[in-house]
This record gives structure tokens, C-alpha cells and sequence, in this order.
């Protein structure tokens, strides 16, 4: 079992470590901090300016037995000058994040800030090559993705929003949307910056008391980041993800993201349904 109480497969695992040993071998990193670890690991005596390396070394890992595209998620941050090895990073110190993707070919995908930029890796050569400069998500789509088989968990804005989405063109929307799950983020971000899209893993009334299914640190932090350098947007429904501050290494967060019209009006539901008070469950930040 991982700190989260989920069974690691030996991938997990072997992944883990891999990624610990290759950050080590790189005397300007200081500390790791892993979705697989329950505490922050120390790689040397850490030092102001020293690189914070939060990641999740295999996202998506229940298809690695259908064999279908996993990943590796990465957030890099510094340690502040006089700062505490213990201080957790925050949205707004991240530098770098980037994900790597395994499917049908290998791709690291990457920003620090500005853009995002894909890197196709070529095997002939073990090397990663420039072929998606600059990547950017459509602001407008016709494309949801989310766990549907949730529906009964969800709060009422969800409900509403699929809902419309289902009904397409007779519904409210008055346009057909398609729905994709594959229950690996990495994939789902990487569909949306290729094609654009909307991706949620909402706080339901079955995760709720966890604080949401996606932790905050590795995957919903480096995600967020490079959706909002791809000209999209990153919320958990009331909260610009980068702008919510951990209290907890391995703490969860509701997390809706991608193209922009869409991500606009899921918050903007949720800002509606607390003005009018409704019976939508609106607590997002908790729990570790
Ligand atoms: P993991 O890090 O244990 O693989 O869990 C995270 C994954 C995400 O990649 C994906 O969006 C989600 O869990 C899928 O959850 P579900 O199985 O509920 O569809
Ligand atoms: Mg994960």
C-alpha cells in the first residue's frame, strides 16, 4: 500500500525508483517528495536555492495489465533562501513541471512557464526531439472527460453540466459533445493540449471526506501549470488550482481543467450555485 492506503503494483515501485535514483545523481537536486513515499526524502543535506522534486513516477498505473498509456508526473520547484526543508512547495514557486507520457510512442511534454513544448523521444538516437513546439488548448470544444460512473456521487453542478453535455444538440448547450475516460491523467491532459478538452475529477459525496481522488502536489500542481502555459485553466471549482496552498504532503484536491470556455463555466456554475445556496457541496481544500 502507498501512504494513500492504494495497492502499488511492482511497477509503482519500480518506477519510484528509477526516478529517486536519476534525480539523485544530480547534485543541485535537494529533496523528493513522491505520491509512492509517505515522507518528504532528503537526497543531501539541503541548501537555499537546492531543487524540490514532487512527482508521481507512474500515473494511470491501474492499465498498465491493459496495457494502455501511462505516465510520469513532475513538479519542480527551489528551496527558498533560509528556507524549511519541510515547508511544502506551493502553486506559485513552481519553475518547471512536465510529464512524460508511454504510449504508442514516448513523449516528454514540458514547460517552464511561458510555453509548453512536446519532445518525441527518438529511439535510434535516445533522444528527445522537438516536435510539438509550443502546444496550445483550444479554448472552445466539444469534448468532456470524467469518470461517469460516479453520476450518483456527484454534486449538482456536475450532475448539470454532464447532463447538458449528454443532451447535445436538443439540450441547452445546442451542440453534440463526445466523451473519452481512459482513467490515466496523463493521457487525459495530453488529448487536451493535442485537441482540446475538458477533463473532471470533481470532490463527489463518495471522496469527499478524502478531499478528492487527484493529490494536490504531483499531479494536480504540474498539471495545472502546464495547462495554464498552454493558454487553458486549472480550478478545483472555486480555486485557481496553483493558488491552493497545501497543508499536507499527500493531500487531494478536486481538479477541473483544460480549455478555457469550459473550465469558465463549471466555476462559474459553482460561484452561482454558493451565491444562491444551493445544496451543492462546495468545500474543496481539506484533508491529506
Ligand atoms: P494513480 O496515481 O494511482 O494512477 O491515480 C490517479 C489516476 C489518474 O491518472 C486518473 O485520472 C484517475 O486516477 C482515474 O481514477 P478512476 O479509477 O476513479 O477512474
Ligand atoms: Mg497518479
Amino acid at each position: 500500500m502507498n501512504p494513500q492506503g492504494e495497492v502499488q503494483r511492482p511497477l509503482d515501485l519500480m518506477a519510484d525508483e528509477v526516478f529517486a535514483r536519476s534525480c539523485a545523481g544530480n547534485s543541485s537536486v535537494g529533496i523528493l517528495i513522491s505520491e509512492e513515499v509517505e515522507e518528504v526524502v532528503a537526497v543531501k543535506a539541503a541548501e537555499a536555492g537546492d531543487f524540490v522534486v514532487s512527482y508521481d513516477p507512474l500515473d494511470g498505473s491501474s492499465n498498465l495489465d491493459v496495457d494502455l498509456s501511462v505516465g510520469t508526473i513532475f513538479a519542480i520547484s527551489r528551496l527558498a533562501e533560509g528556507g524549511d526543508a519541510e515547508r511544502l512547495p506551493q502553486g506559485q514557486d513552481l519553475l518547471c513541471a512536465g510529464y512524460a507520457i508511454y504510449g504508442p510512442s514516448t513523449m516528454l511534454v514540458l514547460t517552464t512557464g511561458g510555453r509548453v513544448d512536446g519532445f518525441c523521444l527518438d529511439p535510434e538516437t535516445d533522444t528527445f526531439v522537438l516536435t510539438h513546439p509550443d502546444m496550445r488548448i483550444a479554448r472552445e470544444t466539444g469534448e468532456f472527460a470524467i469518470n461517469a460512473s460516479r453520476r450518483r456521487h456527484w454534486d449538482g453542478v456536475v450532475q448539470d453540466y454532464v447532463a447538458q453535455c449528454i443532451d447535445g444538440p436538443i439540450g441547452p448547450r445546442g451542440k453534440a459533445f463526445n466523451m473519452r475516460w481512459t482513467a490515466s491523467m496523463v493521457a487525459e491532459v495530453h488529448r487536451i493540449l493535442i485537441r482540446g478538452g475538458v477533463f473532471l475529477y470533481p470532490i463527489d459525496d463518495e471522496n469527499r471526506t478524502r478531499g478528492g481522488k487527484l493529490r494536490l502536489l504531483y499531479e494536480a500542481y504540474p498539471m495545472a501549470l502546464i495547462v495554464e502555459a498552454a493558454g487553458g485553466r486549472a480550478t478545483n471549482g472555486k480555486t485557481d488550482i496553483l493558488r491552493i496552498v497545501p497543508d499536507s504532503l499527500h493531500q487531494r484536491t478536486s481538479v477541473v481543467l483544460g480549455s478555457g470556455a469550459e473550465v469558465d463555466r463549471i466555476a462559474a456554475a459553482y460561484e452561482q450555485a454558493e451565491r444562491s445556496g444551493d445544496s451543492v457541496h462546495l468545500r474543496q481544500e481539506t484533508c491529506g
